[in-house]
């Protein structure tokens, strides 16, 4: 019997650790549907540039000296359709017991490269430590959207 609990445990680490590492929310808040995603690091820039940018803040790009981790973005929906075009704004921080800073994340306004702007979303590239994170996205000054999740496992600084 311990024998097939130690494998089960063993199971569960990687898939645990693979759910952490994209993580997906949505939440609707007044008429727009916010999905924020938790991604690992993406590049804006040469041949296998994953991200195009198309205006707001500058990407933070894989090469930057702040290392980043991972693509924390916002998706919004309204009446189903996406939306290209809305002033977000996002904060994060460590949701520890003494509570971390806010930081603002620099917003970055992008599409998946090759693809139609109906894939736009709004964020940036982000050093994140394993830890539980919230953040509040603000679409458009109001309302807001709240969040909260938990990384176990991050990536290297750069792919
Ligand atoms: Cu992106």
């Amino acid at each position: 019997m311990r024998k097939i609990l130690l494998f089960i445990a063993l199971l569960a680490v990687p898939l645990i650790n693979l759910k952490a590492q994209n993580i997906t929310q949505t939440e609707q808040t007044g008429p727009v549907l916010v999905t924020i995603k938790v991604l690992p690091a993406e590049s804006f820039k040469g041949p296998n540039a994953e991200m195009a940018w198309d205006g707001g803040a500058r990407p933070v790009l894989l090469s930057h000296s702040l290392r980043p981790d991972h693509h924390m973005v916002v998706f919004l929906k309204e009446e189903k359709r996406p939306v290209e075009m809305a002033k977000v704004t996002i904060l994060y921080r460590e949701n520890t017991p003494d509570k971390g800073r806010w930081t603002l994340l620099p917003v970055a306004r992008m599409h998946i490269e090759g693809k139609s702007l109906k894939t736009t979303h709004f964020g940036n590239n982000v050093d994140l430590k394993p830890w539980n994170y919230e953040v509040i996205v603000v679409v458009n000054q109001d309302p807001h959207a709240d969040f909260h999740f938990k990384l176990t496992s991050c990536t290297a600084g750069i792919k």
